[in-house]
């Protein structure tokens, strides 16, 4: 008995710690890294319109079985992936505000814009 109490309270410590840890690694970081989700569904880029602060990490996740690639249309062009197969995802970080439109090359129809301000 005195070990299962004493592993509890083992267990209890090591919680504490952990919040501890994370407490101050949040105070040390006000700025934490951003991430914002687009899923590409259906042939649509969902949501569409994507508004994010600067140093947001944007995901692509293509839920589609068919290939996407994800290329802005801006010039100067700012980001062009690869082709993502499905279940694949594609990841840019927008440190610049601004408004960025792109396109599937693959299926030019689909749309999208992310917005950094
Ligand atoms: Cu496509």
């Amino acid at each position: 008995m005195p070990n299962l109490l004493m592993q509890r309270t083992l267990a209890a410590a090591a919680g504490i710690a952990l919040l501890a840890i994370a407490g101050s690694a949040l105070a040390q970081q006000p700025t934490a890294a951003k991430s914002a989700e687009i899923a590409i569904e259906n042939f649509k880029f969902v949501p569409a319109t994507l508004t994010v602060a600067p140093g947001t990490a944007v995901t692509w996740n293509n839920r589609d079985e068919e290939p996407h690639n994800i290329v802005n249309v801006d010039q100067p062009r700012r980001f062009r992936s690869q082709a993502i197969d499905g279940g694949e995802k594609y990841t840019f970080v927008f440190d610049q505000p601004g408004t960025y439109k792109y396109i599937c090359a693959v299926h030019p129809h689909m749309e999208g814009t992310v917005i950094v301000k």
